[in-house]
């Protein structure tokens, strides 16, 4: 059970080195790391415990699509031999259950408030500090200020004509309820169909009468191939963590775990240079050990359209495969986007639960769902009637967790104004002109969405402490990067990102999830190894690149 420990209400000071925005695995590592050097740290989170993501999205299927071992903390040889998973991607319940072991073994809660949204944080010039304030009513200062607020935090707004309307019951993935919801006898619908809707839509069929999913854009979906963790495999991991965390920073998504295999080594040959016969080997491979596999089988398969498509045929035909309906298959199969340049999704009888009799498949690609009424859903004139209603529409990637907060730096200059026309302007994804001693965690033009999470985080706020110890020992209040370091990073960020297919496609990798944000590469896509030199770099020469 996850503990329900009373949460550190801001009582007394109100005055700190650190204020850490953010409860998840970033938070959570930050207020550790912090607080081990002796800083005064204070953290807030608008959830009533830890788990940043994963304390929301409760929805019916939803577990972690990177293996388990990886997926978790490296920064405590204890928490890795202690800790074992029970399966090897991790589910949603299990991976809270993670948060509250490590929260209590650092007696980590009694320094964050809970249920408290931080609603704006402003730059004091006269006094060089952050002054932030809460939904609750607090007023706090702290000299630092860390966003560690997820990359997938804030859900995506929606405007569908009538939204209000609707009578029956409304559900969000990424907001479910915190008591197990029963749609037994019911008619249930979900729009969207990316890693959320693919997960939750096998459970619900199970449990309505009838599901009715409306889908945009097909997804790429690959089994997940989930099953109950080998002890075996647990404890060769464990003998080998260090060795398996330095392998996974220099690994293509941060994963060397394939399947019960610790693997070495990147990819150096293209698609195109191997017989079909071999090509195909591999591709059954991955297509049997799940894990993203495919983004790192082949060196091209993300940069050379000819090199991806020869997943994308084997993928299509696969998902073909699982279909009995030639109808419904089609629609169900991707066709206008190369494949990985929107996230792959992983899948458990997914594809399979179309072939049910109580599912109904609704395109809403030529014929965009019109409104929502009292009844359900109206698409192309017919009104699809429901008692539930669920929306799997995704999030305001990367940014959303940062420019929902009133954060105003030197001049009155305000984040979400300055990343409005353009996209988010960061020096590394950590830190942006004219908001000194602010940081980000995963934050936007970061390698996150494309790396690990985990192990990013972990890296940026070991960089973030050395800045800040720096500044201390040089007696210096603040920091911030020249804008000519920003525009180079966002020019990098941009080279990067156009060498590959990612660019050609409408996915929140590019922003373009969201109606009105500007389309612009949210993540670097150069490399943790190149990151990290990068990161080294920028403070190597004097610090050229800040003011
Ligand atoms: P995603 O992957 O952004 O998926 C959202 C889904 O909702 C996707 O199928 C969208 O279709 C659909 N959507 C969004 N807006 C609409 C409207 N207006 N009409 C119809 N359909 C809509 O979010 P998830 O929560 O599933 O997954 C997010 C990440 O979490 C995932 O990538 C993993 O990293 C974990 P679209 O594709 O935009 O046509």
């Amino acid at each position: 059970m996850v503990s329900t420990q009373q949460s550190g209400r801001v009582q007394g000071s109100t005055k700190f080195d650190i204020v850490i925005v953010g409860a998840g695995f970033a938070g959570l590592f930050a207020l550790y790391y912090f607080r081990e050097r002796g800083f005064s740290v204070k953290g807030f989170d608008e959830g009533g415990d830890v788990g940043g993501t994963w304390y929301w999205n409760r929805y019916p299927g939803a577990r972690v699509d990177n293996e388990s071992m990886e997926y978790s903390f490296s920064f405590s040889d204890e928490v890795e031999q202690q800790w074992s998973w029970t399966e090897r991607y991790a589910s949603q319940p299990e991976l809270l259950r993670y948060f509250d072991y490590v929260a209590n073994k650092f007696d980590l809660r009694k320094d964050i408030q809970f249920d408290t949204r931080v609603v704006s944080i402003v730059w004091d010039e006269a006094k060089d500090r952050w002054q932030i304030k809460t939904d609750r009513g607090n007023t706090v200062r702290a000299h630092f200020c860390v966003l560690a607020t997820g990359l997938l935090s804030s859900p995506k707004r929606l405007e569908f004509r009538g939204m209000d309307a609707f009578k029956g019951d409304r559900y969000a993935t990424a907001r479910w309820p915190h008591t197990p919801v029963d749609f037994s006898g019911q008619r249930v619908g979900i729009i969207g169909t990316g890693s959320s809707g693919v997960q939750a839509i096998p459970h619900l069929a199970e449990q309505a009468s009838h599901l009715t999913v409306f889908q945009r854009t097909p997804s790429y979906a690959i089994p997940s191939c989930n099953r109950l963790m080998d002890p075996d495999f647990q404890q060769l991991v464990k003998s080998r963590y260090a060795e398996v965390r330095r392998r996974e920073a220099l690994a293509f998504q941060g994963g060397v775990i394939k399947c019960d295999e610790i693997t070495y080594g990147l990819p150096e040959t293209s698609a195109l240079k191997v017989s079909p016969a071999e090509r195909i080997d591999e591709y059954e491979r991955c297509w049997g050990s799940a894990n993203f596999t495919f983004y790192w089988c082949y060196e091209d398969v993300l940069v050379n359209r000819r090199a991806n498509e020869t997943i994308g045929e084997f993928v299509r035909a696969k998902i073909r495969d699982k279909i009995d309906d030639p109808k419904v298959a089609d629609r169900l199969t991707p066709s206008d986007y190369p494949i990985m340049t929107k996230r792959l999704c992983a899948e458990s009888g997914y594809f399979e639960t179309f072939n049910r009799d109580n599912v109904t498949l609704v395109s809403v690609k030529e014929s965009p769902i019109e409104a929502i009424t009292p009844k359900g859903v109206r698409v192309g004139g017919l009104e699809h009637k429901l008692d539930s209603l669920i929306y799997a529409t995704g999030f305001d990637a990367m940014t959303g967790g940062i420019t929902s907060i009133d954060i105003i730096g030197r001049r009155g200059l305000q984040i979400r104004q300055n990343w409005a026309i353009a996209g988010p302007r960061t020096h590394l994804g950590l830190m942006s002109a004219g908001f000194p001693n602010l940081f980000f965690v995963n934050g936007a033009t970061s390698p996150s969405a494309l790396f690990a999470p985990v192990m990013l985080a972990e890296f940026q706020i070991r960089w973030i402490a050395e800045r800040i110890q720096d500044l201390k020992e040089k007696n210096k209040s603040s920091l911030e990067p020249t804008v000519a370091a920003e525009d180079l990073w966002i020019s990098r960020c941009k080279e990067a990102a156009d060498r590959t297919l990612l660019p050609f496609t409408d996915s929140w990798y590019m922003g373009a999830n969201v109606p009105g944000k500007p389309r612009a590469i949210l993540s670097y896509m150069g490399g943790f190894t190149s990151y990290q030199h990068l990161c080294s770099e920028a403070i190597a020469n004097g610090y050229q690149e800040y003011a």
